[in-house]
């Protein structure tokens, strides 16, 4: 006569399998009292796995100290040639403004001063630029999200985007003295008006970028300059991790990494990590910025979602 095992045996073994699950690698798990619940009912099984997808995985990973790279590659833009952005860092961005504005009900500008001032995060990262090298550093900066709270959305607002210092040049990629040996062959552009816009196709089309009003000039090279800008939607925005960096490992951050404020969205390629940041929109919709592809590297064809 076979013997089924009793009902009390059969528990006690799971209880014994789950402890054996625990000690092989899940100890951290194991601790967590919600966890042991997750092994009896089936609620708590909802938010373990609500947990792991939405909070574990959904976390760039952080390094140690020890991790930290002796140096922290610059790529791009490495001195934004802009003659506004040269008078600023000459100024050690003492009058600097972070400018805030599109759909949000509060418009406002804050000095590196009073960014400073705001409640920050520390962490240590990865960089991974899509040109092949990655680099460790320990960013500090204002969480978006506070920037963002204050700034309180309207409730058309799905997009942030990133209004940078540099402008780039697109056409003549291997004119204007920027650094040749970029595969991505980005080259500021020399001499540029600080209030010059991109023009796309006619000179009627007028941008404002960078807080400025468009002039409608243009710059005597015969292509279409172009200031850096990028976008990311309001999940990446609000995410713990997004920053405004003014730190890098444990100093004011360098011109040649973004100075005075870059953005950290970490979880994303290289690109999106905008530098030399003078102003913050919130659109409804990418399609007016740019060539309306929601960056520069994304208008030269790049996706715009460049998660990692
Ligand atoms: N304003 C601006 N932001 C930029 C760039 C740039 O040229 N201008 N280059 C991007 C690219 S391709 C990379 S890999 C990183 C490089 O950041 P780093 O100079 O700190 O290494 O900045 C990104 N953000
Ligand atoms: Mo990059």
């Amino acid at each position: 006569m076979i013997r089924l095992p009793s009902r009390r045996a059969l528990l006690l073994g799971a209880t014994a399998a789950a402890d054996t699950a625990m000690l092989g690698g899940c100890d951290r798990l194991g601790e967590a009292d919600w966890f042991r619940r997750t092994l009896k009912t089936g609620e708590d099984a909802n938010l373990f796995v609500q947990r792991l997808l939405l909070t574990e995985r959904s976390l760039a990973p952080e390094y140690a100290e020890a991790d930290i790279s002796p140096w922290f590659k610059p790529n791009g833009t490495e001195d934004p040639p802009d003659e506004d952005y040269k008078a600023l860092s000459k100024g050690k961005f003492a009058k600097y403004h972070l400018e805030v504005d599109g759909l949000v009900e509060v418009p406002f500008k804050l000095s590196l001063a009073e960014l400073r001032n705001l409640p920050a995060r520390t962490q240590i990262t990865r960089h991974d630029c899509v040109e092949g090298w990655s680099a460790i550093g320990k960013w500090a900066g204002v969480p978006l999200a506070d920037i963002l709270t204050r700034a309180r959305l309207k409730p058309q607002a799905r997009y942030v985007v990133f209004h940078c210092a540099d402008t780039m040049d697109q056409g003549n990629p291997l004119e204007g003295g920027g650094d040749g040996e970029d595969a991505e062959e980005a080259v500021p552009v020399d001499n540029a008006n600080p209030a010059m816009t991109k023009q796309s196709g006619t000179a009627e089309t007028k941008r404002n970028v960078g807080g400025q009003q468009a002039s409608g000039e243009t710059v005597a090279k015969g292509s279409d300059p172009v200031r850096y800008y990028e976008s990311i939607d309001l999940v990446d925005a609000f995410h713990p991790q997004t920053i405004l960096a003014y730190e890098l490992n444990g100093k004011a951050l360098p011109v040649s990494n973004g100075a005075p404020l870059r953005l950290r969205v970490e979880r994303n390629l290289g690109y999106k990590q905008a530098k030399y940041v003078m102003r913050i929109e919130l659109v409804e919709s990418l399609a007016g910025i740019g060539e309306g592809k929601g960056g520069y590297w994304e208008d030269q064809g790049y996706a715009w979602y460049a998660g990692i």
